[in-house]
């Protein structure tokens, strides 16, 4: 369920995941509850956090002090936002630049490869909604299973591709390979199937072409060989940390391949709340609104009036009907 969580919240919510110091994550984890709205729709969620906390306490009672905390904890990050994206490819590609170009995230960054051995997460703004990005450790022989595990689990795969190495296309391959040894089929979004049956996982890939504007050995040739081999299958965007308007480019294509729409919602009478738009799968009707909006509201909900992608504002329309990006609804129950 969408819960509306103000952005202090999401930002404590980082701090919580992006730590494994448990004193740490407990401090952001109060913080958390403190932030949390309290109304119905937030019920499941402020019981989590509760559990959440007693676990947590428990850990921290039991824990010999100063003990380090293993990497190989990072089994799950919960997704946030619009959607997940994990960000991999080859050591040095620029995975890390590019999320500190586009979150608050302050991931190392290093001229040598290899600079990343835990995750990094941050929220990346696009328009009106945030898209959480996941920084992983390169592809290499040495990477642990958690790092797949974490590809798993994601919405997309963004597969980073340095234009400023020699043969940038065969880096296509050689992550595709990583991948595919490790169960993952990442296919472009015209041949993904949500219902998979395996074996393995399907996951839908964008290729981002990092350091457009370095100068050897010739970055547009290299993107355009990119684009005749793999343009057919996976949109690619090109990025350079230093031009904002490819970063914005990237913002709105990882937007799109995660398929979702923005409905906005409304009270009788009142304008719509434009800033906190409610996130569902395109293809999503009125009656997956209601139940995001609140679970009860979906038994009960009789109609809704519907402005932006109705045939007239204000349109009356019923259950199935699906809705589209950016439409206003007005529940009535
Ligand atoms: N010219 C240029 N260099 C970049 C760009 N992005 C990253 N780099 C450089 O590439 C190197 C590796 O970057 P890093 O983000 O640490 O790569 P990672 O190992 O994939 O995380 C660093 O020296 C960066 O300064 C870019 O857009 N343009
Ligand atoms: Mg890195």
């Amino acid at each position: 369920m969408t819960t509306n969580v103000p952005p202090e919240y999401t930002k404590a919510e980082l701090r919580y995941r992006s730590t494994s110091n448990l004193d740490e994550k407990l401090e952001a984890l109060k913080e958390m509850m403190v932030l949390v709205p309290k109304h119905k729709g937030t019920e499941r969620l402020r019981v989590d956090l509760k559990k959440r906390l007693s676990k947590l306490q428990e850990e921290i009672q039991k824990k010999p002090k100063q003990t380090k905390v293993s990497t190989q904890a990072w089994e799950h990050i919960e997704r946030a936002g619009a959607g997940q994206v994990v960000l991999v490819g080859l050591p040095n590609c620029g995975k890390s630049s590019l999320l500190a170009a586009v979150t608050h995230a302050k991931p190392e960054i290093a001229d040598f490869p290899f600079s990343t051995f835990t995750p990094t997460v941050g929220m990346m703004t696009f328009e009106d909604v945030q898209i959480q990005l996941i920084d992983l450790p390169p592809f290499s022989e040495f990477a642990e299973p958690w790092v797949y595990n974490l590809v798993r689990q994601a919405d997309i795969v963004a597969m980073l591709i340095d234009l400023s190495q020699p043969a940038p296309e065969d880096s296509v391959m050689e992550g595709l390979d990583y991948l595919e040894k490790a169960n993952i089929k990442v296919v472009g979004p015209k041949n993904f199937d949500k219902s998979f049956p395996g074996p393995g996982v399907m996951r839908k890939g964008q290729i981002i072409a990092t350091k457009a504007d370095a100068p050897a050995p010739e970055p547009t040739e290299a993107l355009k060989t990119l684009q005749e081999m793999y343009g057919e299958e996976y949109p690619i965007v090109a990025v350079s940390t230093h031009e904002l308007e490819k970063l914005n480019g990237m913002r709105r294509a990882l937007f799109e391949i995660l398929d979702v729409v923005r409905v906005y919602s409304k009270k009788p009478g009142q304008p719509a709340s434009k800033e906190a738009p409610y996130i569902l799968p395109r293809g999503s009707t009125m009656l997956d609104v209601a139940k995001a909006i609140h679970h009860d509201l979906a038994e009960s909900l009789k109609f809704a009036r519907i402005w932006g992608s109705a045939e007239f504002q204000g349109q009356r329309v019923e259950r199935d009907h699906v809705v589209q990006d950016g439409d206003i609804i007005e529940v009535h129950s």
